[in-house]
Parts: C-alpha cells; sequence; structure tokens
C-alpha cells in the first residue's frame, strides 16, 4: 500500500519556511496529489495556546524544561492525525517539527539527547529542507526580532545545533543566499518531486 510522504520544511526563523511550504502546498495540489500542512507549534490546541503565550509575551516564565516539553506534547497531540493522513495517501507537509525543538531547546545550554528525548517514536520524516543562510541573513528580514528567540547571537547558536543532523540520511542543506522565491520553490521541487507520489517502505520513527 502506498502511503503519502512525510516531508518536513525546518530553518532559523525568517528563511521564508512559510511562503515555500505555502508554494510547495498549491504546485502539489495543482498536480491533483492529496496534500496537508501541519505548522509546529500549532498555537490552536490548548497547549499551543500556552506556547503562543510563551512566545509573544516576554514575561512569561516557563523553565527551560518546561517549555521544551510543551513543544513536544504539541507534537504528540498531532500525531494520530499525521499517522491518518500517511497511511490514506495524504503528503503531510510539516513547516518545523523535531529539529526545531531540539536545537533551540539545546542553544539555552539544555543536553541535545535529553532535548530529543520526549520526541522518540515520533515518525520520522523521509525528507528533511534545511533552508539556510551561510551568513546571518535572515536576521536583516522584516519582521525579525517580534517574538521570543529572534535574538542575534541565540539564532547562531540555534544554527549550530540543527547542524548536528546535518548527515542523517533525510537531511537536505538548501541555501537561500541571495535567491528570489521562485529559485529556491525550484530547489525545493528537485528534493521533494520523488517523493510526491508517497512511498511504499513503512515510515521510520525517530530512534
Ligand atoms: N520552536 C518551534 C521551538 O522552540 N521549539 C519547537 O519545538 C518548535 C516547533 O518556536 N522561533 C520555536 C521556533 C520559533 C518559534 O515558530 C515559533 P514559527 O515557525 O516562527 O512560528
Ligand atoms: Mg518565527
Amino acid at each position: 500500500m502506498t502511503r503519502g510522504a512525510l516531508i518536513a520544511i525546518e530553518g532559523l526563523d525568517r528563511t521564508g519556511k512559510s511562503t515555500q511550504t505555502e508554494i510547495l502546498i498549491n504546485t502539489l495540489k495543482q498536480q491533483g496529489k492529496p496534500v496537508e500542512l501541519i505548522k509546529f507549534p500549532d498555537r490552536t490546541t490548548q497547549i499551543g495556546q500556552l506556547i503562543n503565550k510563551y512566545l509573544t509575551d516576554k514575561q512569561f516564565q516557563l523553565s527551560d524544561q518546561s517549555a521544551h516539553l510543551l513543544f513536544s506534547a504539541n507534537r504528540w497531540e498531532l500525531v494520530e492525525k499525521i499517522n491518518k493522513l500517511l497511511t490514506q495517501g495524504v503528503t503531510v507537509l510539516l513547516d518545523r517539527y523535531v529539529y526545531s525543538g531540539v536545537a533551540y531547546s539545546a542553544a539555552k545550554g539544555l543536553n541535545f539527547q535529553w532535548c530529543l528525548n520526549p520526541d522518540l517514536g515520533l515518525p520520522k520524516p523521509d525528507v528533511v529542507l534545511f533552508l539556510k543562510f551561510k551568513d546571518d541573513g535572515n536576521m536583516k528580514r522584516d519582521g525579525f526580532g517580534d517574538e521570543r528567540y529572534e535574538v542575534d547571537e541565540f539564532q547562531k547558536k540555534v544554527k549550530v545545533m540543527f547542524e548536528r543532523f546535518d548527515g542523517d540520511d533525510n537531511w537536505r542543506n538548501l541555501y537561500v543566499d541571495g535567491k528570489g522565491i521562485e529559485e529556491v520553490e525550484e530547489e525545493v521541487w528537485t528534493h521533494v518531486v520523488k517523493y510526491s507520489d508517497g512511498l511504499d517502505s513503512d515510515v521510520q520513527l525517530f530512534k
């Protein structure tokens, strides 16, 4: 039975993830392929509302560990939905996922493996597109700095943590420096096209 592909788009803040996921969704839809977008954090659930408060209200304090576990819990809230869609043959596009979870928390000094532990058992993406600036271009984009974590020094640390996943066989670096939306879009497609009709293999899990 062919299942849908699980595709994650990752990157620092203001690297174009949401723009690219939206374009990709439309491309797949135009080809008549069933696809669903899931954005993490999903700020609409009860846990998601708490996360939203944490991100937007700098007075709202949580310990780093508690915040981390909330982000992970937010993924576990959606896991049944994700698995069901994949089984139905729907491609699931994730705008941020486990990698953001680990990278942002480990950048605060939490142990990398400790950060990954609560996510073990979640479905592992078939492919991860990491939208990447060689320099700090994302920090110069409009809108940067609005939320918690959107601080230059911190973003540099997050980048280093993201790069620890580089080398995983599902990881694809996609450099966005100096490129227009369409150019990035074309590159995204070259990485995704082979998954666009689904897969016959089982979904892998984080382990
Ligand atoms: N973030 C996102 C985390 O710290 N941990 C997570 O598990 C996830 C999914 O939330 N700065 C952070 C990264 C972002 C922030 O995401 C909100 P977005 O995509 O900027 O709305
Ligand atoms: Mg952001």
